[in-house]
């Protein structure tokens, strides 16, 4: 009996992944998750019914996530990261060499599980730097400061991860930066849902001086058009190459990623709240 996990994009279109196996389905105190081992993508772990991450492409979303902000700043040592449970985006800051590493993850179930079946991810959190707190990260980032780069590498804008797409909570990420600092949040996909896109770039642009979007593609979200935006009071420009080897990043992908089609550019131009 073949068995099919589909996740609903819009109500007129699902993708499907055919499954080999349910790992594990946990029921936790915010959310219901999934891991599944699928034919094509391998290991998935699915959270309120939206594919997270994948084993197949789970890189394009972890060095899309790290790498820009990372070489757009001169000297990053102390990063934080909100979400982020299954440890993929902990894993490529690391390759930084940075001082410390903080995760703060709202929903132990995220990884634990990851812990125990995603060990391509987990594996960042047996690095001595890095440093998980379970806690939720609107009410973390009003106490802890000095930070150079905050990566959000959350779920959706709606249910839990919904108070980090607020202006409150970008003013504490401010107050939380050192100087020359950047944060770097993954906002959507522009294709079905621009109005989220925009209102990210849109909000964080009362706030910081410098505000971009950029672009990736990644085969198991919504339309494979992924957005993040990136903000800063310094300029935003790439003051370094990167080191290692990576598989999606390249110092072009840095300046690509970040050229807008002209339905993106209209809608955010556009874009009052
Ligand atoms: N967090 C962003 C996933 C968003 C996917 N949305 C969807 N499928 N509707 C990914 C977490 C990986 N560390």
């Amino acid at each position: 009996m073949d068995y099919w996990f589909s996740e609903e994009h819009t109500s007129n279109v699902k993708l499907s992944f055919r499954i080999k196996e349910e790992i594990a389905h946990v029921k936790s105190h915010y959310q219901d998750i999934y891991l599944f081992e699928t034919y094509e993508f391998g290991k998935m772990l699915v959270i309120d019914g939206t594919v997270q991450t994948t084993i197949k492409d789970e890189f394009i979303y972890h060095e899309m996530i790290v790498h820009p902000p990372m070489l757009t700043h001169p000297q990053p040592k102390r990063i934080l990261i909100i979400g982020g449970g299954d440890g993929g985006a902990a894993r490529e800051v690391l390759k930084h060499d940075p001082e410390e590493v903080h995760v703060v993850e709202i929903d132990r179930d995220v990884v634990e599980l990851s812990k125990k079946y995603l060990r391509e991810l987990s594996s960042a959190y047996q690095n001595p730097r890095v440093h998980l707190h379970i806690e939720n990260g609107v009410e973390f980032v009003k106490k802890e400061r000095n930070f150079d780069v905050i990566i959000i590498d959350s779920t959706d804008p709606v249910g839990p991860a919904a108070g980090l797409f607020e202006r409150e909570f970008y003013e504490s990420l401010k107050a939380s930066l050192n100087e020359g600092g950047i944060i770097t949040q993954q906002c959507g996909t522009p294709f079905y849902h621009p109005e989220e896109v925009c209102k990210a770039k849109n909000t964080l642009g009362k706030i910081f001086r410098y505000v971009k979007i950029y672009l990736a593609y990644i085969p198991t979200y919504p339309s494979g058009m992924w957005a993040f935006v990136m903000a800063s009071d310094s300029p935003i420009e790439r003051r370094r190459s990167c080191g290692f080897k990576t598989r999606y990043y390249n110092d072009e992908i840095y300046d690509s990623s970040m050229v807008l089609p002209n339905f993106v550019k209209e809608y955010c131009d556009n874009y009052r709240d």
